[in-house]
């Protein structure tokens, strides 16, 4: 197969170091289909920042999942225009880019701040993809050809809408459904859900609306067999949720806590951490993924991909991070369920019995439609070395 040769000499010769030319920073704006709420918020319209790398005629790409609200973490919109254009960028342009590990490295000198991050260093294995040939998932050692589709369903008017928007999704051939849940929407909607689905093991993400004294309220979700409770506690904690893991039957999987391959090996250690939710986006990137998911392959821990209500974009590195062979079904759906059009062509589809199609073109291997991204864009600054 050439492109099993090409791949293989791409990871032999050495590669060309990349002067970067340019690095382009706009916000974009996506009305939304359906309004997205959790217990942090109501997203109605998708504000993100799109990161674009010039090098050596090559043009690469990268999503930053941070909201223009710090409802989910501390990460705005706000603060990564900033650190990727005051500190981020400048390290980026301080030396030519050989691997996008290397470009991580640097990285590193700023703290925290890992969605700023995370897109430019996407970015960075975009453009060092596109430039071996060949797709993200092949450079990051992937080998699935298609991943498993899932879903996140947000909170609805009553439980009576949610089962019927869960029904919706599994007729549309998802393989998980998530659910979100908080206070007072958790206990009877849990309940309705295992009534009309006695097989269905629904993921239950609380995003933080809990507490350590609501210990009893959660073990009584576990009557209706939930697969996982998503971060149920405060957003940076560990040890809460690991003493919450000894007090309740279902495992709890970590989300927002965890934003460094460090600490979800500590959340391993404690027990706060039965499952893992990797999002690319919220751990600086590729590199830190890959550390992750090698970490959790070689402790037996469950892992699955998260998604940020990416456009085609975003969602496509993470269908390129699923090809590694540790990932459970996450919550990677189709674009088009928020988005009338997206920004990628081909664009992002979900087959009729729930798979996606890794693209096998080089780097994101979709065209990123400028036209479109143009439309959506409110602001534009380009930087130069
Ligand atoms: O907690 O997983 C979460 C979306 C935005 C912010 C946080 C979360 C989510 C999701 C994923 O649930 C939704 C999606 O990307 O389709
Ligand atoms: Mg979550």
């Amino acid at each position: 197969m050439p492109a099993l040769r090409r791949q293989g000499e791409a990871a032999l010769s050495q590669p060309a170091p990349l002067r970067l030319d340019e690095i382009v920073l706009q916000e974009l704006a996506l009305p939304m289909r359906q309004p997205f709420e959790t217990s942090f918020g109501v997203a109605r319209e998708k504000r993100f920042l799109l990161v674009t790398v010039r090098a050596a005629g090559l043009t690469a790409f990268g999503e930053c999942v941070a909201d223009h609200h710090p409802g989910y973490l501390p990460e705005t919109l706000g603060t990564a225009a900033h650190v990727l254009r005051d500190f981020l960028v400048p390290l980026a342009f301080a030396a030519p880019v050989t691997t996008p590990q290397e470009l991580a490295a640097r990285l590193a000198a700023v703290r925290g701040h890992e969605m700023a991050k995370a897109a430019l260093e996407m970015a960075a294995w975009d453009l060092c993809a596109r430039r071996d040939g060949v797709s993200l998932a092949a450079a990051l050692g992937g080998t699935r050809g298609r991943i498993a589709a899932g879903v996140s369903v947000g909170l609805q008017r009553d439980d009576a809408a949610l089962v019927d928007k869960v029904a919706e999704e599994l007729a549309a051939g998802y393989q998980r459904v998530k659910v979100k849940i908080k206070p007072g929407r958790d206990e009877t909607a849990l309940r309705a859900l295992h009534e009309r689905f006695p097989d269905l093991h629904v993921v239950a993400d609380a995003n933080s609306a809990y507490t350590l004294a609501d210990a009893e309220r959660l073990a009584r979700l576990d009557a209706f067999r939930p697969a996982m409770l998503e971060q149920p506690l405060h957003w940076d904690d560990v040890l809460d949720h690991a003493a919450l893991a000894k007090r309740i039957r279902t495992p709890i999987c970590l989300d927002e806590s965890l934003r460094s391959a460090a600490r979800v090996a500590q959340a391993i250690d404690v027990g706060a951490a039965a499952v893992v939710n990797l999002k690319p986006g919220r751990v600086g990137g590729f590199t830190e993924s890959v550390a992750i998911h090698d970490l959790c392959v070689a402790r037996g821990v469950p892992l699955w991909c998260g998604g940020m209500v990416e456009s085609g974009i975003g969602r496509l590195f993470n269908v390129h991070v699923q090809a590694l062979p540790g990932f459970e079904p996450g919550d990677t759906s189709d674009p088009r369920r928020y988005f009338d059009e997206d920004l990628v062509d081909p664009p992002v589809v979900v087959s009729a019995d729930g798979w996606i199609d890794v693209p096998r073109g080089p780097g994101l291997g979709a065209e990123v439609v400028t036209a479109r991204v143009e439309r959506a864009t409110r602001w534009r600054e380009a930087l130069r070395p």
